[in-house]
């Protein structure tokens, strides 16, 4: 019989341990959720005082059919989270605002954000008034981890929901908000609410140009609108407004705002067509040139993010449905954010 070289066989086993790892370090990682005790999602992240806080959406089961609106989003508490960095241990910071403690709400308290200034942190958050209405509440706190006492009403001019607020370098601060559908921006179509608009403008205004998020500059004290809301354009290549058949690329809800290399990145889902999109320009209220798709859809039927710099590194923080197979049951997930020389962001598939 004949007998093998011992030095081929030992060559042979290293070669196979380096491509197995070789192939392993291609193989994208698996991402695990950042919360398992409770379902998470809508993840709006910053960085405070070199730590990362995360303020999301808590999701819960009320057995409520689902329905085109988003009757099954019934939520009714946040809870804040913190890591000192990427990987490490996730605190939660309990209960920081529950919905029985805001005197104009009623229900539904969806996606949240928050920001800093003169030494408060400010809870930003939509949710339905008596009347059924979604309107954008405001809670303070000295702490970043909460807990914060809501206003007695919500921002005067506030509707529809998802919150962002971006500060800029020169110290001004925007809110961006704004969903279609259960989100009720269409009712708001004409600058008064209209109940009988649904899901959106329904047939026969496809080819006007889509409904647009809405921006604002904030007054300094950070509860109020320094002006009336304005909306916020994206357009094709060629200039032209994105219209309302444009399901792949127009705006649907989840608005956020980064700033890389001087430019201004407006981010957003695409909704119905599961698209986590983004446009750039050179104003915070924009316009925005359509530029492309950051993610394509995650499991579940919502996508919902945000972008934020941590360390040099820029990273996604978004959800999806791993945990329960559930739309309505979400959790949420941190993942690192390439982009290529000239800015344009990588495209994750999930
Ligand atoms: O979490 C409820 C709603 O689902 C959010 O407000 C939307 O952005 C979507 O994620």
């Amino acid at each position: 019989m004949r007998r093998f070289n011992k030095n081929l066989i030992i060559s042979f086993l290293i070669a196979v341990t380096v491509s197995g790892q070789a192939i392993c370090q291609k193989t994208p990682e698996k991402i695990k959720p950042l919360v398992e005790g409770i379902y998470t999602a809508d993840p709006s992240a910053h960085v405070f005082n070199g730590k990362i806080y995360i303020y999301p959406s808590h999701d819960v089961e009320a057995e409520v059919p689902q329905d085109d609106e988003g009757g099954h989003f019934q939520m009714r508490d946040y809870h804040v989270y913190s890591m000192d960095k990427i990987g490490g241990k996730v605190t939660d910071h309990g209960v920081v605002l529950d919905v029985k403690d805001v005197p104009w709400a009623d229900k539904q308290m969806w996606a949240p954000d928050a920001a800093y200034k003169n030494g408060t942190y400010f809870l930003y958050f939509p949710a339905k008034d008596k009347e059924g209405v979604f309107r954008i509440g405001v809670a303070t706190s000295k702490a970043p981890g909460g807990p914060f006492k809501a206003q007695a009403k919500p921002i005067e001019g506030s509707y529809s929901i998802d919150p962002a607020v971006f500060t800029d370098a020169n110290g001004k601060s925007y809110m961006y908000l704004g969903g279609i559908w259960g989100g009720q921006l269409q009712r708001w179509h004409t600058g008064v609410y209209n109940k009988t608009l649904k899901t959106d403008l329904g047939k026969g205004h496809e080819n006007e140009p889509a409904l647009s998020a809405k921006v604002a500059l904030m007054k300094e004290d950070m509860l109020s609108f320094a002006e009336p809301l304005r909306d916020v354009q994206i357009l094709d290549a060629t200039g032209k407004p994105l219209l309302a058949s444009d399901a792949s690329r127009r705006f649907f809800e989840g608005a956020w705002m980064h700033r890389f290399d001087g430019k201004y990145y407006f981010s957003y889902s695409t909704g119905d067509t599961h698209l986590l999109c983004y446009a750039e320009g050179t104003s915070p209220y924009g316009p925005f040139t359509y530029k492309g798709v950051i993610m394509t859809p995650v499991e579940g039927w919502t996508t919902h993010h945000s972008i934020v710099e941590v360390k040099g590194k820029w990273y996604l923080f978004y959800h999806d449905a791993e945990l329960s197979g559930k739309t309505h049951l979400r959790n949420i997930k941190v993942r690192e954010l390439f982009r290529d020389s000239n800015g344009n962001i990588k495209t994750i598939t999930p």
